[in-house]
């Protein structure tokens, strides 16, 4: 996915997505472990009115262990909330029954109207490259069985079940991440949930670097085996072997080698989001 979020594409998947709402029982809200504030849009409480909602924090394999504990202990005074990676299956298998749990008074209530058997319908939402896609093929195991479609679901949205009491939308909803404030904007770009091209790559990569710099100077230290005095791009280039004729450092290469290493979590497991910065 790679479109910019203009107003009209704004608009657009708002729409969509109270489309599909319309449909579903609990939502699949993904976050992303190391940005549990900035990966989120605040739209979403409000399109979804009183309606049941998991926080997934993904990406968590890729994020601060003992930061997550304390988003999670935070978070969940709002919603439930579970620390999941899509990519190594962690906490996958604990949304199903949580959902179950979440929804036993609904079908008690529906089973009182005589009214059993029904499944319980969920769909995943979330923010450009936040694993959504991910998700839905750890959930359905890769299936293609799909229960077929059911009227008023937008054409081409199938449902695919995925418990025995639980079907699942097969089409993720969008939503746009907020970029009002520039903090998240670069946040965002760092991990990867902007296009590159949004933003200029040796800026944003100068200014992780001075983050890492504040916040992970040890594991950053350590990874690329320099000292606090040779920790700049230059360093980082020349370390790289990231060179240009006359034994200069390609900076452009070093900063798109450093975001690419950032985001591959080897560097170190960062989580960017501070819960000081929540209570403001
Ligand atoms: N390390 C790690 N990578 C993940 C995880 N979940 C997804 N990814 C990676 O993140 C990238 C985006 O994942 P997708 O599942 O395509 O995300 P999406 O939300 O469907 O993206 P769009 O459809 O483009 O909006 C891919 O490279 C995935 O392999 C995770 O839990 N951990
Ligand atoms: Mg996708």
């Amino acid at each position: 996915m790679s479109i910019q979020w203009f107003p009209g594409h704004m608009t657009k998947a708002k729409r969509k997505l109270e489309e599909q709402l319309r449909w579903v029982d609990v939502v699949l809200e993904l976050g992303d472990a190391r940005l549990p504030l900035s990966s989120r849009n605040p739209l979403l409480r409000k399109l979804l009115g009183n309606k049941l909602r998991i926080l997934l924090l993904n990406k968590a394999d890729l994020a601060d262990t003992a930061k997550t504990d304390l988003w999670l202990s935070e978070l969940r005074q709002e919603t439930p909330v579970l620390a999941i990676s899509a990519a190594t299956n962690k906490g996958i298998k604990r949304i199903v029954p949580l959902m179950e749990e979440m929804m036993s008074e609904k079908m008690d209530l529906l089973a009182a109207k005589g009214i059993r058997g029904r499944s319980i319908r969920a769909m995943v939402v979330g923010i450009p490259n936040i694993g959504k896609s991910s998700l839905i093929n750890q959930l359905t195991g890769g299936s293609q069985a799909k229960t077929g479609n059911k009227p008023g679901v937008t054409r081409g949205n199938q449902w695919i079940r995925i418990h025995q009491k639980v079907e699942l939308l097969d089409t993720p909803g969008m939503l746009w991440p907020k970029f009002d404030d520039p903090l998240i904007g670069k946040k965002l770009a760092a991990t990867g949930a902007v296009r590159d091209e949004v933003f200029d790559q040796e800026e944003l990569a100068h200014w992780l670097l001075e983050w890492m710099k504040e916040n992970y100077p040890d594991e950053l230290k350590d990874f690329y085996q320099l000292s606090g005095d040779e920790l700049h791009i230059e360093g980082i280039g020349r370390r790289r072997g990231c060179l240009i004729s006359g034994g200069r450092v390609d900076t452009l290469k070093t900063s798109q080698v450093f975001l690419r290493e950032f985001r591959s979590g080897k560097i170190a497991k960062v989580t960017m989001d501070d819960i000081k910065l929540n209570e403001q």
